[in-house]
């Protein structure tokens, strides 16, 4: 007798798997949830559906047998040595990454890595409609995957398909130097809603079909020439932090504790400066260290009364770019130690670590000016939780306006983060600003956030899904007779409705009057 397979109504895909894979002593696996803010998202969409995950283990080799963990069906994808190279190290984060955030540093193209690409995409699909039940939603979410939409259409017509990038999406002139551009925006195609962080990115990729394929598009929409008449909707639907759970945890006595016990083991400086950023060339770390360094020659500031700490975890270190990016800024935070630290007061504290949410909220209360000073990011989830933590309406944000978090949190100290001169003026402005000010925009970012959680990204993002796919209404005088159609205006997104558009900056009309 054979039973039928469980399948699932919501299959999340992403390049990695929720859990960490760690080894106890006598060399059992045991999987650890990761800390990551997808995973807290999905916990609360997938409390309410059955939900598997589709993902790769992070481990080279076979991919382990499905499993289940915390409630979720966990299904690996298996990637081989030559396969993390070509595809994750190098298509995903040595071409597209670069494009995708404004050529910060030049994009590699190898055919190989393109081929790698499509093979491992292709496992994916291959994985997801396997799990999928009929009818199923299936989330795909960013970059690694953009091949999967169309992959995942082909195998299984019948299910709905969205993908979210969460990384910017590039002005056509960038995205055109792709050899493979008109591959990548057919595959995304196949979903019947793509979701970004900003409007000016879900634009930039109607543009990208309007230019490069040649499709018709209205407003948000990409209409197919295939004869479906299917219209994709590219919209934005900025993720979030889940902010009930990280306030929690900032109003904990021990956390509080911690952050007093941070403040004194730096010497309880007047000012202390903050960096949190995976070490990438994208978050603009040796710009805010410039700044900070000529600030500190001008004698604006110094140690002991102003000190910096910058927490850049370790990330992708098999890439050249962040290899060299590594040396780069460890050479820096030297230099400025040597010439300008003192016995007991050195300028910058310097952490290649990672650190468990506890003390991440610890050292944000401990902050008086947290720097987020991309020269991109799509959304940048550090300034979010900054603010969060900030249950005392203490501390300044200082953010670039090349981040996505930017677009709903413009009342903070906004930055240009390539103009040095701009900076160093902000990061003084953020120390010098009455508390009372502080405290007021603290709490407009605050409320901003707490209206806008991870929670809230989800259910919008597959109320837009549910909405799709957008097809001509059936012509009730015969299929002879179809002539195309307005596209329906789906009610989940309708800008201003209740509010701003995410996406929106906080307007006048909208911020949150004290
Ligand atoms: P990332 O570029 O990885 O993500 P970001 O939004 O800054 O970045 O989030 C990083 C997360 O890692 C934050 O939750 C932060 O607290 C945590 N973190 C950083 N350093 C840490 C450390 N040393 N120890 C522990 N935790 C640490 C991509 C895009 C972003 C987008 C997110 C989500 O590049 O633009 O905001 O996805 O969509």
């Amino acid at each position: 007798m054979t039973s039928a397979r469980k399948t699932f109504d919501l299959v999340v895909v992403a390049n990695r798997l929720p859990v960490d894979k760690q080894l106890d002593e006598d060399g059992n696996v045991d999987w650890q949830r990761s800390p990551g803010g997808l995973v807290t998202a999905m916990e609360s969409v997938m409390r309410a559906n059955p939900g598997a995950w589709v993902g790769w283990s992070g481990d080279a080799g076979e991919a382990p047998a499905p499993f289940y963990e915390d409630g979720m069906h966990l299904r690996p994808v298996g990637l081989n040595a030559e396969e993390i190279r070509d595809f994750y190290e190098g298509f995903s984060n040595d071409t597209l990454w670069p494009i995708y955030h404004d050529v910060i540093v030049p994009a590699s193209f190898h055919r190989e890595w393109w081929a790698a690409y499509e093979r491992v995409n292709r496992r994916f699909a291959e994985a997801v409609a396997v799990e999928a039940a009929p009818g199923a939603r299936v989330w795909v979410q960013d970059y690694q995957l953009q091949l999967v939409p169309a992959l995942v259409r082909e195998l299984r017509p019948d299910v709905r398909i969205g993908w979210f990038n969460h990384i910017p999406w590039p002005p056509v002139e960038l995205f055109a130097q792709l050899p493979w551009r008109a591959r990548i925006l057919e595959g995304l195609l196949g979903a019947d809603f793509l979701g970004f962080q900003r409007q000016s990115d879900a634009r930039n990729f109607v543009r990208a079909c309007r230019q490069l394929l040649g499709l018709k598009t209205k407003g948000d929409r990409v209409a197919l020439a295939d004869g479906s008449g299917r219209r994709i909707r590219a919209a934005a639907i900025p993720i979030s932090i889940d902010y009930m759970g990280l306030e929690a945890l900032a109003k904990r006595p021990d956390v509080m504790e911690r952050a007093k016990e941070i403040r004194e083991s730096l010497g309880d400086p007047k000012v202390l400066m903050l960096g949190v950023d995976r070490l990438d060339y994208t978050k603009g770390i040796r710009h805010r260290l410039k700044a900070y360094e000529e600030l500190l020659h001008e004698r604006h500031i110094g140690p002991p009364d102003v000190t910096l700490v910058q927490v850049a975890t370790p990330s992708r270190e098999r890439v050249e770019a962040y290899r060299y990016l590594r040396e780069e800024v460890e050479q820096t935070v030297g230099r400025i130690n040597g010439e300008l630290g003192q016995i007991g007061a050195p300028a910058v504290h310097y952490l290649h670590h990672s650190y468990p949410r506890e003390e991440m909220a610890a050292l944000f209360q401990a902050a008086d000016v947290m720097l987020v000073t991309p020269l991109r990011d799509g959304m940048n989830l550090v300034a979010k939780e900054y603010v969060t933590c900030r249950h005392d309406l203490g501390g300044a944000l200082v953010l670039s306006e090349f981040t996505g978090a930017w677009h709903e949190l413009h009342q903070a100290f906004t930055c240009n983060p390539h103009d040095i001169e701009g900076l160093k003026q902000t990061m003084l402005r953020a120390i010098s600003t009455p508390t009372r000010d502080k405290q007021r925009i603290m709490r407009a970012l605050r409320r901003r956030v707490a209206d806008h959680d991870v929670q809230r990204w989800a259910r919008r993002y597959l109320a837009a899904l549910d909405a799709a796919p957008d097809l001509p209404a059936p012509d009730p005088r015969g299929p002879s007779a179809a002539a195309p159609v307005a596209p329906p205006e789906s009610a989940p997104l309708a800008p201003n409705a209740t509010g701003p558009a995410d996406g929106e900056p906080v307007t006048a009309s909208t911020s949150v009057s004290e």
